[in-house]
């Protein structure tokens, strides 16, 4: 494509009319608007409303939409898809009888990942990656954040983080999780090598490789004394923070993220009323990840009520991840969300648009709205109540992304 045929295709107006609005914006259930249209403009959505209303004046392009419920693009806010290998023998132990933390703490979980992941190339892990994100964007994802976490050493960070960024077909945030699991070569040495972590983080965000650090800070993780000093390495670099939280236990993880202005606290299933008032107080994003609840067959659930009741924002996320949570549908964790969690069907696509992006701190996207990016799902249902309410079937026609029908 030469310069002027990207200039055009900038300002190429088009408008998609015959849609059925879930924009989630404004206060009425899903934003709904029954007889919608939308105008896009190169990247952007320039216009969202009633037919009726529609703005006089030209169009490069008309799209018919036959009555189809329109939403944002998806955004999942939080996986790991760089990695190599799987661990399907680990969940046979532990469907067996081992638990999580004993296979962690005999060196298999994280660790075995690690190594699997430190024996592949870049470009086999790449491979892997973009086919895993091709199963999400199949969903409908647009955006998707992933966190290193699997590499473990400089070099290994490093390489995950940029097969990240070379990732094809959605817009991609990078997440520095180098606080993830202890790596071999430091056992015993937890805090030489939380001092690495945030050597490194300085080395990675010089190389532009890093939108956001988060930490592990669990009993098998890291210290809130450990995750305290990641926070200050990346509150010194001007990095927003995020962290996994009170998974298995309660740490207390939550009000130190809090205290450094999290853009969000994620798992929760063990969080206290004073970690909800302190989510409720700073404003950061409750990220529930029902596909690690369900696979870990977790009995403590988060507490959804609590959060709603404080009104936290609450995203759901597919946590993909070798251990915890192998799933490639965020799909099928809005059901779980609503089965599993109790969140209405309502909640839950908010929880993959646009609390989703307040979670990645993307203001520019997750509602259908004059003046965001154009990134937005066409599915064959009649409501958007559908969307949680089947498992294990994909009703997406199109997904558009800054405007584009993606391939
Ligand atoms: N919590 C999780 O659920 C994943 N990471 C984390 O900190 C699990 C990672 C794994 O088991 O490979
Ligand atoms: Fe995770």
């Amino acid at each position: 494509v030469d310069a002027l045929e990207r200039k055009r295709m900038k300002s190429e107006r088009i408008r998609w009319r015959h849609a059925r609005l879930a924009t989630l914006s404004g206060d009425s259930p899903w934003g709904w608007i029954e007889n919608g249209e939308l105008i896009t403009e190169g990247e952007s959505l320039a216009w969202v409303g009633d037919a009726a209303q529609l703005p006089a004046g030209q169009f490069d392009a008309e799209h018919d939409l036959g009555g189809a419920v329109v939403t944002p693009g998806l955004i999942d806010c939080h996986t790991h898809l760089v990695y190599g290998g799987q661990r399907a023998r680990e969940f046979e132990l532990r469907l067996q009888g081992a638990s999580y933390e004993e296979i962690a703490r005999a060196g298999g979980g994280i660790r075995s990942t690690v190594t699997a992941t430190r024996e592949a190339g870049e470009d086999e892990l790449l491979a892997l990656a973009q086919r895993r994100l091709d199963a999400l964007r199949a969903e409908g994802v647009t955006t998707v954040e992933i966190k290193s976490g699997y590499g473990l050493s400089f070099e290994a960070e490093a390489r995950c983080l940029r097969v990240a960024r070379r990732l094809q077909g959605a817009d991609v945030r990078c997440t520095y999780l180098g606080a993830h699991a202890l790596p071999p070569e430091y056992q015993g040495r937890q805090d030489d090598y939380v001092e690495a972590v945030c050597d490194w983080m300085a080395v990675l965000h010089a190389e532009g490789l890093v939108d956001a650090v988060d930490a592990f800070c669990e009993g098998i993780g890291f210290t809130p004394a450990q995750t305290r000093r990641v926070f200050e390495a990346a509150q010194r670099l001007g990095l927003p923070i995020k962290l996994h939280a009170e998974q298995l236990s309660d740490q207390g993880g939550t009000e130190l993220a809090c205290a450094f202005q999290a853009l969000s606290c994620d798992h929760l299933e063990y969080l206290s009323p004073a970690g909800v008032q302190a989510l409720a107080a700073s404003g950061a994003v409750a990220t529930l990840l029902p596909g690690a609840y369900y696979f870990l067959r977790e009995t403590k659930l988060p507490p959804v009520a609590a959060l709603r009741e404080a009104g936290v924002p609450i995203a759901i996320s597919t946590d993909h991840n070798p251990g915890t949570s192998p799933t490639l549908s965020l799909l099928l964790m809005l059901n779980m969300a609503c089965t599993l969690f109790r969140l209405t069907p309502e909640e839950a696509l908010r929880g993959v648009t646009v609390n989703a992006a307040r979670a990645l701190g993307l203001a520019d996207r997750g509602q259908l709205r004059a003046g965001l990016r154009a990134d937005f799902c066409v599915w064959d249902i009649d409501h958007p109540n559908e969307l949680a309410y089947y498992f294990g079937r994909n009703p997406l026609r199109q997904a558009v992304r800054a405007g584009r029908i993606r391939a």
